[in-house]
């Protein structure tokens, strides 16, 4: 499979191919001890100054987190911190967070693709060119096992920051004023070349506490796969030609949430139920109900669900358990494989337990390798969030030359973090709970 997608997909240049060819045999052969990326440094809040990345977004609030990088995951990123203005000091909201896979499956069943443990994502890292990163700063990673060892140092990380247009906008009638402000974003991403593929693996963090993952695949289709000759492609050269396969970028996220600086978050799920007025009744009804996620759990996304992870130990002024909503972004969930047929999963935390699929440490006797296995029952008190989102990638004219960027993600939005809107104001600053007619 993996000599397999080296002669598919890798083949770029052919010292890439080579150098690739003998890395995947290498790893397959060497087993998982050998396999396993260098342990995450300790608690670090202490990270030294190359590995911190600490933001004040001109709007007043301040993200602060350490990264490190890792040989098959890439970027990761831990103790990730944020504080809006009016608030004494950070509020922890991961542990760490991470890609866990990128599975992409072809539709025509010749081959499937692990790009993180399979096909070196970690270590195709690429330099980023001044103004990939307008406004910010490119640190150099360091990166395990560079495919040249002679060069492993890539300036591969930017952080920088970006507007993101209204924060929020109020005509204040009495006021007399119209209450508005710009957001501002922090952005920290890099990227990695698998094959013809690039992606980008990008971060942001909002001044209102919302994050956003993303992943965006970019570079060129692979023209080894032109060939799709039974119906399972798209013509991207003149007239009939040219077939490039169909499939599927299956990514997946692990999220490690620490909120408030405590590993014992709770989880819960929300499902909403619409029945049809009542007798009498003007207008349908919706009925919103809790189920508290003790359990590990392999979560399906439907119609008004969703679900978050709730702080035990922080309260937010209002005296309300801060939490984090899990917003899964368009997703098309691919049920070709146990791993990918859910859209999240809750595990109990286990330091062995890194990739979505083919893990590349080891967990155990038949423990698996993916992490349809581990969500097996186990009570939650540290939960592990794994998100994953699908994307089909049906081949288009447009995708060369170069393919334009095409994204798939999620976000995390806060709920409860604060008492109020973490930007409001001070002049509107009383108005919680009581909002004042025109002002
Ligand atoms: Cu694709």
């Amino acid at each position: 499979m993996r000599v397999n997608r080296t002669s598919r997909v890798r083949g770029r240049t052919a010292a890439g191919l080579a150098v690739a060819a003998l890395t995947a045999v290498a790893a397959a052969s060497a087993g998982p001890a050998a396999a396993q990326p260098k342990a995450a440094p300790a608690a670090a809040a202490e990270c030294s100054e190359a590995y911190r990345i600490e933001q004040k977004l001109s709007t007043g609030t301040t993200w602060t987190m350490c990264w490190h990088y890792e040989r098959e995951a890439g970027l990761v990123l831990e103790n990730v911190s944020y504080q809006p203005p009016g608030e004494a000091g950070p509020i922890r909201v991961l542990t760490s967070a991470k890609l866990a896979q990128i599975h992409v499956p072809y539709d025509d069943g010749s081959v499937e693709y692990d790009d993180l443990t399979g096909a070196g994502f970690g270590q195709g890292l690429m330099n980023l060119a001044p103004g990939e990163c307008p406004g910010g700063t490119i640190r150099t990673v360091k990166v395990p096992d560079a495919w040249d060892p002679e060069q492993p140092d890539v300036k591969g990380l930017c952080a920088t920051t970006r507007s993101r247009g209204h924060a929020y906008r109020m005509q204040g009638a009495s006021a007399g004023k119209v209450w508005q402000e710009q957001g501002k974003d922090l952005l920290v991403y890099t990227v990695n070349q698998v094959g013809w593929y690039e992606y980008i693996t990008e971060w942001r963090f909002q001044d209102d506490g919302t994050v956003h993952a993303n992943v965006g695949a970019t570079g060129s289709l692979s023209p080894g796969d032109y060939d799709a000759g039974d119906g399972r492609g798209w013509p991207i050269g003149k007239g009939a030609k040219s077939y490039a396969t169909s499939h599927s970028h299956n990514v997946f996220w692990r999220l490690n949430f620490g909120l408030d600086g405590s590993s014992k978050n709770k989880v819960e799920q929300y499902d909403s139920v619409v029945s049809p007025p009542a007798q009498g009744g003007q207008a349908p009804r919706n009925k919103t109900t809790r189920t508290k996620v003790t359990k590990e759990l392999a979560g399906d996304a439907r119609n008004m669900r969703w679900w978050r992870v709730v702080s035990t130990v922080g309260k937010n002024k209002d005296e309300h358990a801060r939490s984090y909503e899990i917003v899964p972004g368009a997703s098309s969930t691919y049920p070709g494989r146990s791993y990918t047929k859910h859209d999240i999963y809750f595990t109990q935390y286990k330091k062995c337990e890194q990739f979505a699929s083919n893990n590349l440490r080891n967990c155990g006797a038949g423990a698996g390798k993916s992490v349809d296995k581990w969500a097996n029952g186990q009570a939650l008190t540290h939960p592990v969030a794994w998100v994953n989102i699908g994307f089909h990638h049906v081949a288009r004219d447009e995708d060369q030359q170069p393919m334009p960027v095409h994204w798939q993600g999620f976000s995390l939005a806060p709920r409860d973090v604060t008492a109020m809107n973490p930007l409001t104001p001070p002049e509107l600053a009383d108005q919680n709970g009581q909002v004042e007619t025109g002002s």
